[in-house]
């Protein structure tokens, strides 16, 4: 197709630039400006909702080719072969055509808005500036090529199931869980600091299997979760807590989509994330709630959970 030519062509302009940066610097954990968490969530909700418009085989195709390129990443930068670059350009170049135009340019403006000016000439500097002009170049070509492939309306919205086992247990996790959810500091910036004593590369392999379990999900109902994700955000409060309604909603979809994917691929995830996870982790979240409320929500999650894995 016309974007995966464009996208040779975008490796010919980009791979140089895309060796030279150091994929591995804890810098990309940090806010991109000063840090403003409500500002960012909107931002995140703008990506939220350009994936629930997106073609949900295109978004697997897209996790797919992700996928294989941390499979061939080498060298101390990180960076995967110029074959699996190409494609993983291919892939979103893909998506983004699949959505239309005013939907990504949301998500430019939304993150421009949480960006310090001076972020992109600081990301320059760590390179060789003429190979970031040339990457440039080769992008605002590329664009054009997706423009002219892009839809120009959206996609329908996802089909919610009703009175369902998962809908039904996910009120019970809900209403014991709640309680601890308004416990929460969800305006910290806690949850961008380092995992002590984790290499970027360590933690990449947890990523790579939520990838995997990504792909495999069933496509209608992961958009229907992201939906949910949307309409959440919509109904926070001043400490960002959505309402009891989308909460529930939230944890019914997220359910839907776990039990839509093979247990193993589910405990591929948890056991990678207890590698990277340091129990002082865990526990530093646990003294900062009511401990009862934690509780009761963790006794809410192990029953709902056998509800998943009876229709999984
Ligand atoms: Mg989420 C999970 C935040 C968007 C899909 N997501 C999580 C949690 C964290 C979070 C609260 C990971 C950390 C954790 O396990 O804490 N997501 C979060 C934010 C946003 C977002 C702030 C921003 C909009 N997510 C989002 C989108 C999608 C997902 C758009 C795609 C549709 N997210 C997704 C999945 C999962 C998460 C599939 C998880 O599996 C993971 C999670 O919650 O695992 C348990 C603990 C969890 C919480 C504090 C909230 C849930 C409370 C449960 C229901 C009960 C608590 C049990 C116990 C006390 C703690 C967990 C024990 C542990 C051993 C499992
Ligand atoms: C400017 C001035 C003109 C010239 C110009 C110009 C530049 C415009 C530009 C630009 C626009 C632009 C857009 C970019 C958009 C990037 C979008 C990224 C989206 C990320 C997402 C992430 C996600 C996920 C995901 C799917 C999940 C949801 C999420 C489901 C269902 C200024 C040059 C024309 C770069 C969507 C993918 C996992 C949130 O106009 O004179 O330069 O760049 O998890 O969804 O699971
Ligand atoms: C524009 C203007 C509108 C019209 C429009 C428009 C176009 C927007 C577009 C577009 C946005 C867009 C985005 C693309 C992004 C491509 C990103 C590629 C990333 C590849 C990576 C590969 C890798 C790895 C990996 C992880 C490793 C690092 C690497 C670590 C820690 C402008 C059409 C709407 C194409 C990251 C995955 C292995 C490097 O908006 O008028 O057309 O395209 O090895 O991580 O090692
Ligand atoms: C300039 C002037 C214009 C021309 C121009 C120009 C240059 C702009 C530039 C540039 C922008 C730019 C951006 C870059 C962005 C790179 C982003 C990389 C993200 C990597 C991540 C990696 C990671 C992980 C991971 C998970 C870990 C955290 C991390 C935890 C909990 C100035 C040329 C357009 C280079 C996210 C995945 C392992 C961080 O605009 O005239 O030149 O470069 O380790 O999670 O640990
Ligand atoms: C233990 C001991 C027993 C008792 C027990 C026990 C506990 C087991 C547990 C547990 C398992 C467990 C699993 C959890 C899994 C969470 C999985 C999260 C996945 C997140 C993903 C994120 C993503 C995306 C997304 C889609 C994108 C890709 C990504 C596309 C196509 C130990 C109690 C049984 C919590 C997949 C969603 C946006 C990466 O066994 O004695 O306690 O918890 O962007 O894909 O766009
Ligand atoms: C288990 C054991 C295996 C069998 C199995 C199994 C099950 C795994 C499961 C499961 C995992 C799972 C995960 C669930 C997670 C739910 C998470 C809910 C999160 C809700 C949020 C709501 C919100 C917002 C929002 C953003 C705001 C904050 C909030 C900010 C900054 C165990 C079946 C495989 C259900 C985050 C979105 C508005 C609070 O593995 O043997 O069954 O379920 O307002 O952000 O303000
Ligand atoms: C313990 C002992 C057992 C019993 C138990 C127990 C407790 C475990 C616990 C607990 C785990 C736990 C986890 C919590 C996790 C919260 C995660 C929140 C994530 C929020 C995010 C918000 C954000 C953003 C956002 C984008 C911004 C950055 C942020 C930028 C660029 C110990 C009870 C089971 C509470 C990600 C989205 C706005 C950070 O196990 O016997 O008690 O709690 O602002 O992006 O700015």
């Amino acid at each position: 197709d016309q974007i995966g030519d464009a996208a040779k062509k975008l490796g010919d302009a980009s791979y140089d630039f895309a060796k030279e940066v150091d994929w591995n610097n804890g810098v990309f954990l940090q806010a991109p400006g000063s840090f403003q968490p409500l500002k960012a969530l909107k931002a995140i909700d703008k990506m939220i909702e350009m994936g629930a418009a997106a073609d949900p085989e295109l978004l697997k195709k897209a996790a797919d080719a992700h996928h294989k390129a941390i499979g061939s990443i080498s060298g101390p930068n990180g960076v995967t072969s110029r074959a699996d670059w190409d494609a993983v350009n291919a892939a979103l170049g893909r998506v983004v055509a699949s959505v239309p135009k005013q939907k990504v340019m949301d998500v430019y403006d939304a993150v421009k808005d949480i960006t310090d000016p001076k972020v992109p000439a600081y990301m320059k500097s760590l390179v060789n500036g003429a190979d970031a002009e040339k990457a440039y170049q080769g992008f605002l070509e590329f664009k054009d090529v997706v423009a002219a492939n892009q839809v120009t309306t959206a996609s329908a919205a996802a089909t919610v199931p009703t009175g369902d086992k998962i809908g039904t247990a996910a009120k019970a996790l809900s209403d014991a869980s709640y309680p601890f959810i308004k416990d929460i500091d969800w305006l910290s910036d806690i949850y961008l600091k380092p995992l002590p004593g984790k290499t970027a590369p360590e933690t990449l392999t947890a990523i790579d299997k939520m990838i995997v379990m990504g792909s495999k999900m069933d496509g209608n109902l992961l958009k229907a979760a992201a939906e949910a994700h949307h309409k959440a955000i919509g109904s926070i409060d001043a400490n960002g807590v959505t309402s009891p309604e989308d909460y529930e909603a939230v944890n019914a979809a997220l359910g839907r989509i776990v039990a839509s994917v093979p247990k193993q691929t589910v405990m591929d995830v948890y056991n990678s994330m207890a590698k990277i996870v340091d129990p002082s982790v865990t526990n530093n979240m646990f003294s900062k709630v009511n401990p009862l409320d934690a509780l009761s929500a963790a006794k809410g999650f192990y029953t709902f959970k056998d509800v998943v894995e009876a229709v999984q």
